[in-house]
């Protein structure tokens, strides 16, 4: 090691290539079941920011504990890599999109390994090279024999001057405007490919509930997000137009409708802009369905309420939705917010149906009542509470069905784009849309070629094919997938990323999904996880995958701020971890990001927190450095007993504060070890053996989140091998008694330095700490068990306290009034062991003799301020 201090730059560089050179980070095929460890991987931008730096420095210090723990670890790195922005920056470089990608990449990788990120290389997937997208096209064909894929028509956002589509993010503001040439935006149906994930509703938010590993706020999402509510859908009959079903998840209201409403695309509503001109006039210039307010119009038509036969007006409002339920409603303005607008604006009737209870009245006109009641208004219903009415209704209503509505909708994968996935599918004008067999995969994407449009439209020789079926001419789907399809499989494999005849090794899957934990940004926190969990279904249904869920825990990441804000380009206020990297090196970096808070958190980036964590590894670096084990000729004393005990402390905290994730805890821990070892080496000659077993205990805690230097600073402590491969330190020390000594002695200095400041004194000759009497634990105890209301009766049927006469009463008194927050910790011999081991850490600040008494040995006077978890101090002046 160099005498110069701490060199970043050399220390890094040297582990780096030393752990490349014994290829440490290789996860065996062999191995039965590996901790699979996993970050989200990356859209290769070209340049790692800060977020991705704290994603993968929570997966690499993870994936460094378990393996120091014994554990064989995955730890895989890829890239997802189609997608438009490498079609964008392709055609304003006058290059092509996979030069642009693979370029970006090699920059990342690079920039990861600058980082001391632990991956295992061998194990790299990239999205857009055929040995990956062929088993999106395999997937595809595969879900499409289950009959899981589906074509259908949807609208898209099309620019008429270029004629082309544009994804959502080239359309631009309020006025929808082409990105390119600023031409308003129209949308058109086109005919895309769906994967019916709704086939998979039920099961997707059921097992939500057994997903423990995940944040409740992820799992709520999800939830939301398909959407299912249990309802009614009530038959209505309009004149001349035959029978209209409604969707309701409130039968019980029934009596309370008093319009009826269509959805603007509903066939009746595109039937009536035929003949009604209001309604024409309505659906091309006025529904607004993003706008705040209902709008609508009423049209001639009524409708019959199948329940009290009564006939409702028939709106067509822009506020029905029509890929929700039916497309059309029943308005009962009474009981539903959004109802009441409408009918307040229309001049519609508004009817309470539903009263708080038996006896209330309700005023409806105001506002809606919104909650379940019991029925008013409601015929032969009236009477029956919200919840058994809905059964009766939908029971007594002919054609009236029980019906499980979702808010999700099956997924569409189509995308207008070069850069991306080639849908195989073959259009041949004789058999229609045909699957390319398996055989003739991967369908391989053609040389990029710079249009306005598509460019797989313009590649004409790659477009221009025959048809597996017939023979006969055909042209390609020119559509490739949603990157998303790429996504929701990668970490399968990552198992066996070099297979050619399967998408991965089934047995292997098996053993090693799932992923145990997963970490990635909460925008992912829908899709990505929602359409990875639904292709885990299919693959445990289709391909004899053992897994129905890909993900045991998950971790959303915070995010990192500059001066309070998210760090982003756009608002310009990103720090570069490149830069970061040079001036103060990876481990800084790692350390300061992992400490600064719990990982789910969002934090701000300071530079005075990265100079003060360079600093504590530059005293790391120097202590280890200075300790030298032949000179160290220290006794193994009380002192060194103490801090025995503090290493063991450390280790049993810190390593459940691993387990859990929470860096934050177990670094704190570890510094602070640092910090005992460095007053008591101030203190007085250290004993060896005590101090390295110290040293090597805290540079083995960091080794996870700070890697390099660990690497250095275990060398120097004479560790064989590598930090990589160490094993992780053990302890049998009880985390909970050893943090009731901690805050007892903590707390006894901080009493301490009190005194001092409050009486003025300059030069202490002595401190005497004076822990209380046995007799106040047996109190506390019994003050704490006890249910009586008084505890002050219990406690003087004690002889023991009884006999203690008026200070039996006023502890007792003091205990009574603090019953609440009592709680039982060390017994009296404890904290006179932990104040004795500790007394010097208090002679070392204040520089004088401290002598810890027992209640026997002290005067009256000062035992009896003396509490449990509290030592009287009595400091004698010079
Ligand atoms: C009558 C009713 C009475 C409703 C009442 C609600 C409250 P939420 O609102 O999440 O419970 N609905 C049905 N189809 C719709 C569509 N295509 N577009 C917009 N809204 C539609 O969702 C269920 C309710 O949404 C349904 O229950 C229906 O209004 C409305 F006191 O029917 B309800
Ligand atoms: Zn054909």
């Amino acid at each position: 090691m160099n005498d110069d201090g701490y060199d970043h730059r050399s220390v890094e560089r040297r582990y780096q290539e030393a752990w490349d050179e014994a290829d440490v980070y290789r996860t065996p095929d062999d191995v039965s079941d590996p901790t699979y460890v996993l970050g989200m991987y990356p859209y290769p931008s070209g340049e790692l920011h800060m977020g991705h730096v704290r994603n993968y420095t929570i997966t690499d210090a993870y994936g460094r504990f378990n393996r120091m723990r014994g554990e064989d670890v995955l730890h895989p790195m890829g890239w997802d890599a189609f997608g438009l922005p490498a079609e964008n920056a392709a055609k304003e470089r006058d290059t092509n999109p996979r030069d642009w990608t693979f370029d970006c990449i090699d920059t990342m990788r690079r920039q990861m390994e600058s980082m001391g990120f632990g991956y295992d290389w061998d194990r790299e997937i990239t999205t857009c090279t055929p040995e990956y997208y062929r088993w999106n096209q395999w997937l595809f064909g595969r879900l499409h024999e289950e009959g899981l894929v589906e074509q259908r028509d949807a609208e898209v956002n099309w620019c008429p001057d270029c004629e082309t589509v544009l994804a959502d993010e080239q359309v631009e503001g309020e006025a929808e405007l082409c990105w390119r040439c600023d031409t308003p935006v129209e949308q058109r149906e086109l005919e895309q490919w769906f994967l019916k994930i709704t086939e998979y509703a039920d099961e997707l938010i059921d097992t939500l509930d057994e997903l423990k590993g995940w944040p409740d706020s992820v799992r709520q999402m999800q939830r939301n997000w398909i959407g299912r509510q249990y309802g009614t859908t009530l038959p209505f009959e309009i004149d001349s137009h035959g029978t209209v079903e409604a969707f309701t998840t409130r039968a019980d209201t029934v009596y309370g409708a008093t319009f009826f409403a269509l959805a603007p695309d509903h066939p009746i509503s595109q039937e009536l802009i035929k003949t009604d001109d209001a309604v024409h006039e309505f659906i091309h210039h006025e529904a607004d369905p993003e706008g705040d307010e209902p709008n609508g119009v009423r049209t001639d038509l009524t409708a019959t309420n199948p329940v009290t036969g009564e006939e409702l007006p028939v709106f067509v409002a822009d506020f029905v939705l029509s890929d929700v339920g039916t497309g059309a409603l029943m308005g009962v303005p009474g009981h539903d917010d959004r109802d009441h607008v409408f009918a307040t604006k229309m001049g519609v009737d508004i009817v309470p149906v539903i009263a708080p209870s038996d006896e209330d009245d309700v005023d409806v006109s105001e506002s809606a009542f919104t909650d379940d009641g019991v029925l008013i208004n409601s015929g032969e219903y009236s009477g029956l509470d919200s919840e058994t009415a809905r059964e009766q209704i939908t029971e007594d209503t002919e054609a009236a069905e029980l019906t499980t509505q979702y808010r999700l909708r099956d997924w569409g994968i189509s995308r207008q784009r070069y850069w991306g996935t080639p849908i195989p599918v073959v259009r041949c004008s004789e058999c229609g849309p045909v699957l390319v067999p398996e055989s003739e995969l991967p369908v391989e994407l053609p040389e990029f070629v710079n249009t306005t449009g598509n460019p797989l439209d313009a590649a004409t020789d790659w477009k221009e094919t025959t048809c597996p079926e017939c023979g006969g001419e055909a042209v390609r789907e020119t559509d490739t997938m949603d990157t998303f399809v790429d996504s929701s499989w990668y970490f399968l494999r990552y198992v066996s990323p070099e297979l050619t005849d399967a998408p991965f090794d089934l047995d292997r899957a098996n053993d090693w999904m799932p992923v145990d934990q997963y970490v990635g940004g909460i925008e992912h926190a829908v899709m990505h996880l929602l359409y990875s969990r639904f292709i885990t279904k299919f693959f445990a249904d289709a391909e004899g995958l053992e897994h129905r869920e890909p993900f045991t825990n998950l971790l959303a990441q915070g995010m990192v701020q500059l001066d309070g804000s998210k760090m982003s380009k756009s608002k310009g206020n990103v720090v570069s971890p490149q830069e970061i990297v040079e001036d103060y090196g990876a481990d800084t970096a790692r350390l300061f990001m992992m400490q600064a808070a719990q990982p789910e958190r969002a934090f701000d980036w300071t530079e005075e927190g990265v100079r003060s964590t360079y600093a504590f590894l530059t005293r790391l670096y120097d202590l280890v450095e200075s300790f030298d084990p032949e000179t160290a000729t220290g006794e193994h004393d009380a002192v060194a007993a103490y801090v025995e005990s503090e290493i063991d402390a450390t280790i049993a905290v810190a390593t459940e504060e691993y387990e859990s994730l929470t860096f934050n805890i177990a670094l704190r821990e570890a510094q602070g070890l640092v910090r005992t070892l460095r007053q008591y080496a101030d203190y007085t000659e250290p004993h060896a053996a005590t101090f390295e077993r110290g040293l090597q205990t805290a540079v083995l805690l960091l080794s996870p989140v700070a890697p390099h230097i660990a690497e250095a600073l275990y060398d120097e402590l004479g560790g064989e091998g590598f930090v990589v491969n160490a094993a992780w330190p053990e302890s049998d020390a009880d985390r909970s008694t050893a943090e009731d000594r901690r805050r007892l002695v903590e707390n006894t200095r901080e009493d301490v330095r009190q005194i001092i400041e409050v009486a003025g004194i300059d030069d202490p000759e002595r401190i005497d700490v004076v822990v209380a009497p046995e007799w106040k634990y047996r109190a506390l105890e019994v003050a704490v068990e006890s249910d009586a209301p008084n505890v002050i009766g219990e406690l003087m049927q004690i002889p023991e306290i009884k006999k203690q006469g008026q200070a039996a009463a006023d502890y007792g008194k003091d205990l009574q009034a603090e019953r609440e927050a009592l709680s039982v910790g060390l017994a009296v011999d404890e904290e006179y062991e932990a104040l004795s081991a500790a007394a010097w850490l208090i002679e070392r600040e204040f520089d004088a003799p401290v002598r810890v008494v027992r209640a026997a040995d002290a005067d009256e006077s000062t035992v009896s301020k003396a509490t449990p978890g509290r030592p009287a101090i009595d400091i004698l002046e010079t």
